[in-house]
């Protein structure tokens, strides 16, 4: 019998797909061909592919595997715009200067530009998907990078407009980090062919668990965790998030509530007994070993 499929060979499987997808450093124009390798092949935690292909009941064929880099391709490029000095001002990602320091920051833009246009044509050129499948998969991408996702949260966390209330901000971190956890679960659930049921359950189990992953990420943020992160810290402390406006016994609430409806939905979605299941447990003990920290 094949034993299970562990995560920490599902990883380098999935790095080793993401080498493939670019074109060589070699390759003319060098300089962007490099910029894109230093980007994307860094020590990136991968969370995004790996729910694909969990999602997917870790199938590791060559088109999940493809159709999994997608949704790391756009956070890629989502990670050197929020880099860049006319944003976030960052210095460190992935353990390593950030991309436009590293290179320029017209190359990280271009980089970033075609990282965008590669997830796009890697969907296109995806064997043995069919292509409704396909305009799915490309129309949810479309909106999740859009100004109702990605662009749109960004925008507003830049503007820093006060919040009015919690779940405008909720809202914010499901458009800043949500939105592509669901595609990536909904994509590998695609792959699959399953019903509407299981996307609809997906989709809520990504809401919760994007909030979740934004709350740690705000957490990270702070200056107790500089050693762990390998990027930049306090960006944010000029900015509302979640542990600026709620009390910690709230925080602690969100982050229980979030853990229960993951569960509860990825449960409905059929995957009680799955290692999407393990993973996201395992995802869990790290937020709330987090919270403790913190003292939330
Ligand atoms: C056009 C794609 C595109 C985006 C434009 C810049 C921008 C709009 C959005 C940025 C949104 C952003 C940076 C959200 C934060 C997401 C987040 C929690 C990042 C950290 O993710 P990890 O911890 O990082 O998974 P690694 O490095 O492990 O992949």
């Amino acid at each position: 019998m094949t034993p299970p499929m562990d995560v920490v060979h599902l990883k380098s499987m999935v790095n080793a797909t993401l080498l493939n997808l670019l074109p060589a450093q070699e390759t003319s124009p060098t300089h962007l061909h490099q910029a894109m390798h230093y980007a994307l092949l860094g020590s990136g935690k991968r969370l995004r592919p790996l729910l694909t292909l969990l999602a997917a009941n870790v199938a590791t064929d060559s088109r999940t595997l493809r159709m999994a880099c997608v949704s790391e391709l756009v956070h890629t490029a989502s990670l050197i715009l929020d880099d860049l000095p006319c944003m976030d001002d960052a210095t460190m990602r992935r353990d390593r200067p950030c991309t436009h320091i590293r290179f320029s920051e017209s190359t990280a833009i271009l980089a970033s530009t075609n990282f965008l246009n590669l997830a796009y044509g890697v969907i296109a050129d995806c064997p043995n998907v069919d292509a409704s499948t396909k305009v799915a998969v490309s129309a949810h991408l479309s909106h999740v990078i859009g100004s109702m996702g990605l662009v749109g949260g960004q925008i507003a966390d830049l503007q820093n407009q006060p919040v009015g209330s919690k779940s405008a901000i909720e809202q914010l971190y499901h458009q800043k980090t949500g939105c592509l956890f669901e595609f990536a679960v909904v994509t590998g659930a695609r792959l699959r062919g399953v019903d509407a049921e299981v996307i609809d359950a997906l989709t809520r189990f990504a809401r919760a668990f994007g909030l979740l992953f934004q709350l740690y990420d705000d957490m990270l943020d702070h200056s107790t965790f500089v050693q762990e992160t390998g990027k930049d810290v306090q960006q944010d402390t000029a900015k509302t998030t979640l542990l600026s406006l709620y009390t910690p016994e709230e925080v602690r609430g969100a982050l229980s509530n979030a853990q229960a409806m993951a569960r509860e939905q990825l449960s409905r979605a059929g995957y009680d007994e799955s290692l999407l299941a393990a993973l996201v447990e395992q995802q869990f003990v790290t937020f709330n070993g987090a919270a403790q920290r913190l003292g939330v």
